[in-house]
């Protein structure tokens, strides 16, 4: 063949389906974008423009890493203030650039270290922060006008933040020279995470009540990090995930608003945080996309500083793709993920450990994590060319299907009245499920491919060391600690400051805004002080200005009081909930999901006889509780449980979260189950699950089943198995095998497995 000098796009087709006899080459993602293979410049309809400029896709700042590389930021946190500490110092000698502190699940949910509630949460996936001086310990020989530090809190954001603001304090730095970022997306929390304490409308005025506080007092501190992360860690895809961050985003404005605040006094200071997950060039599309979004969104809602419009973000490697099976993979996928993050135009970074999936990093794997970091910046080149995917035409295209997209989902919801009601809804959240539940799915079917897991299985698998935290000795230095505070502080000032909190949360100072601004405006923008006439409340004009006396509303500024006193976190937190009370929700599993994408299969045919042979045994359907016990609010594991045993026939009782094990046991009597399925994935599994054993055997129900599943260690499984547990699904389990196990535990004889079953 001779050379066509001129081939067209034709000539490519004809050519391409040559090579290969037809197939379809297009690539249906989840996002629902079809990914063709290849994309020309006709595929690209708008020119991305240039960095530092608005809509800023190509980055927030002209120079980006060429001028200064994003920042090196290890989210981390274990056990005492004192290890954590030690921890972070070592870590910044050896090149990380900010600090990222990870709480315990009780610091999370507002108990302090000695509540009969938190028992297994102590110190387990976090530090334990009781008081100023844990925080002043976490922080010593760290200056906190030089350090920017994150700190990932969101139900006990108020006790946290004002911890912190004292121990800078005491530490003689004024708190307008304090850096950093709070989380403080409980927005997120109520759709993935539930870290949640207070109902949503009180949830949302603490919200404001930062922002009221931060803007005037903290001008340098970011004041929410409005996290679609752990949206992909529940499932969601990219195109949810951005399009319900943004969402969130727009709803807190909007509440920042409504509180009497000026849009640019605060919106300077909004951060961001997403995941990056294995879809490397849809993860890249994915940042600039959502500048793009939020720059519009912002215009939108009035906003008129530049910087009110630029999306600064966050992004940490994702820690669902990682996997505990042949676990030196995981560094691979890391640094794939770093990479997409950095060509996306990162401002910080978290890259993962490569124990992830079983365990909080060590010494050592944290060393790996860090260094990835450190090679890309360091070593390669990568920081001297800025956005160097610019103009790809693939990038370009993807980047518009996303702002597509993601516009669209935005615009329903905002027509729904905003992310508020759409959380309260329930609808972001049960898509969220069910794209969890069809990626199940298609793993255990092999269509998604794990190395290690589901293809090029290893037949032995390497030993890694892991940590352990001893939780009993850390619960028992905190509970020594708390006493020693509460004795030597001044009893009464402190019953004052917590007074004060109690009736400032009392007065409504931040109402929501009024329902107009929750909907768009035909002329595509929502006015900046639209509610203006919706007079502030007198509440809300007194929150203001933190100093004022016995006026003061402002939950902040009347948690530092506390905070000065030394009121613990615990205190703190229930004086407020003595007026806002604490809220709980009963988890609602999607259905026919994960079953639909087994339809006419001969393994799900297999399952669905056995569920019906030991129905018919049973006399009723097979019931199993999917119970959640301590803080750990991690409910992917537990609610693609629910849904996949649901779809077998199974009658599922499906467990509230935060359960202690003697409510768990319990509900498994009332409810007369045959099995417990106890999902954990907060590293409370070895204190928790040998209770709920107790309390069952206690009650004479021995013969109702435990099984465990989540993030349990390979060395715990013998201990777990001395306590009773019959049955034990770490990470990376496929359900159709679990479910097997599960059926022959409940006295089953499995038919022999078939052909089509391999
Ligand atoms: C940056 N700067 C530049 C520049 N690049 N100046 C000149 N030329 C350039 N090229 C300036 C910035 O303007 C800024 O100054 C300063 O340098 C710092 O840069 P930054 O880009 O703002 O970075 P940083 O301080 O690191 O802030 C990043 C952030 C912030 C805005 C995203 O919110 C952040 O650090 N977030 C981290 C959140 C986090 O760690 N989350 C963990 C979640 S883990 P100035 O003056 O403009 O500020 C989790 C898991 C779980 O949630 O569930 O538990
Ligand atoms: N230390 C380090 N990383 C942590 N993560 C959660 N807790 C900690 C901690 N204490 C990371 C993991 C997890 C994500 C939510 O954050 O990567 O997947």
């Amino acid at each position: 063949m001779t050379d066509n000098p001129n081939p067209t796009l034709a000539d490519w087709q004809a050519l391409a389906a040559k090579e290969v006899k037809g197939a379809d080459l297009i690539w249906p993602t989840p996002e629902g974008i079809d990914v063709k293979p290849l994309y020309t410049a006709d595929d690209v309809t708008i020119d991305p423009g240039l960095p530092g400029f608005a809509p800023f896709t190509r980055g927030v700042r002209a120079s980006m890493y060429a001028g200064r590389p994003w920042t090196i930021r290890q989210y981390a946190g274990f056990s005492t203030a004192e290890a954590s500490n030690a921890f972070y110092r070592r870590n910044l000698a050896a090149g990380q650039k900010g600090l990222s502190v990870a709480f315990d699940l009780a610091t999370h949910r507002g108990y302090d270290s000695d509540h009969p509630r938190v028992t297994g949460d102590v110190g387990k996936a976090g530090v334990a922060i009781d008081s100023v001086e844990d925080m002043k310990i976490l922080f010593d020989g760290i200056p906190l006008d030089k350090m920017s530090v994150s700190m990932t809190m969101n139900g006990a954001v108020i006790p946290i933040l004002a911890f912190f603001i004292v121990a800078g304090e005491e530490q003689g730095v004024d708190r307008k020279l304090l850096d950093g970022t709070i989380q403080n997306d409980i927005l997120k929390e109520f759709m993935v995470r539930n870290t949640y304490i207070y109902p949503p409308e009180p949830s949302m005025r603490i919200i404001s009540d930062i922002f009221g506080y931060t803007s005037r007092e903290m001008p340098k501190f970011n004041s929410i990090s409005i996290s679609g992360y752990h949206m992909q860690e529940a499932g969601a895809t990219q195109l949810h995930e951005l399009a319900f961050t943004i969402a969130d985003g727009m709803e807190y404005v909007k509440y920042g608003v409504a509180s009497g605040l000026d849009i640019d006094k605060f919106a300077g200071r909004l951060s961001f945080f997403f995941a990056i997950g294995m879809n490397f060039f849809m993860e890249i599309a994915k940042l600039r996309a959502a500048r793009v979004l939020w720059h519009r969104a912002m215009t939108q809602l009035g906003a008129q500083d530049e910087r009110s419009k630029m999306l600064r973000t966050h992004c940490q490697t994702s820690g669902v793709s990682l996997t505990e099976q042949d676990p030196y993979n995981n560094v691979m996928r890391t640094t794939i993920e770093a990479m997409a993050a950095m060509l996306g135009g990162t401002q910080s970074l978290h890259t993962n450990a490569l124990d992830e999936a079983i365990a909080l990093p060590t010494d050592f794997s944290a060393r790996i994590a860090r260094n990835t970091q450190i090679v890309i910046q360091e070593e390669t080149g990568m920081t001297k060319v800025v956005d160097p995917l610019g103009g790809s035409y693939y990038i370009e295209s993807l980047t518009q299907s996303l702002v597509d997209g993601a516009w669209a989902l935005i615009e329903r919801i905002q027509s729904e009245g905003g992310m508020a009601k759409a959380v309260a809804a329930g609808w972001p959240k049960a898509m969220i499920e069910e794209a969890a539940a069809g990626r199940q799915a298609r793993v255990d079917r092999g269509e998604d491919v794990i190395v290690g897991v589901n293809k090029y299985k290893l037949a032995e698998q390497d030993a890694i060391e892991i940590l352990d935290v001893d939780n009993v000795a850390v619960r028992a230095g905190q509970i020594e600690r708390i006493n020693r505070v509460k004795a030597t502080r001044d009893e009464a000032a402190c019953r004052a400051a917590l007074d004060a909190l109690r009736e400032g949360a009392r007065a409504n100072s931040n109402p929501p805004p009024a329902g107009e601004v929750a909907s768009r405006s035909d002329d595509g923008g929502v006015a900046p002080h639209r509610q203006a006439d919706t007079p502030p409340s007198v509440a809300s004009a007194t929150a203001t200005s933190p100093s004022r006396g016995g006026s003061e509303t402002n939950l902040l500024a009347l948690a530092v009081e506390c905070a000065r006193a030394r009121a613990t976190l615990g205190e703190i937190s229930s004086a407020m909930e003595d007026v806002f009370g604490r809220y709980g929700t009963q988890p609602t599993p999607v259905s026919g999901i994960y079953g639909g994408a087994y339809e006419d299969d001969a393994r799900w045919t297999r399952l669905t006889d056995g569920v019906e042979a030991t129905e018919r045994r049973l006399g009723r359907k097979p019931r199993m509780l999917v119970a959640k016990m301590g803080q750990d609010g991690h409910d992917r594991g537990a609610n693609l449980v629910s849904s996949m045993f649901g779809d077998l026939g199974f009658e599922i009782v499906p467990g509230p979260l935060f359960q202690t094990p003697a409510e768990a046991a319990a509900l498994a009597l009332a409810k007369d189950v045959d099995i417990v399925g106890a999902s954990s994935l907060a590293a409370g599994h070895k204190t928790l699950i040998p209770e709920l054993i107790d309390h069952l055997r206690e009650a004479g129900r021995a013969d109702i089943k435990v099984i465990a599943g989540g993030v349990i260690p390979a060395q715990d499984y013998q201990a777990l198995r001395d306590a009773g547990v019959q049955a034990i699904f770490g990470p990376g389990t496929n359900l159709i095998q679990a479910a097997e196990d599960v059926l022959k535990l409940l006295g089953h004889n499995m038919a022999p497995q078939e052909e089509a079953a391999e």
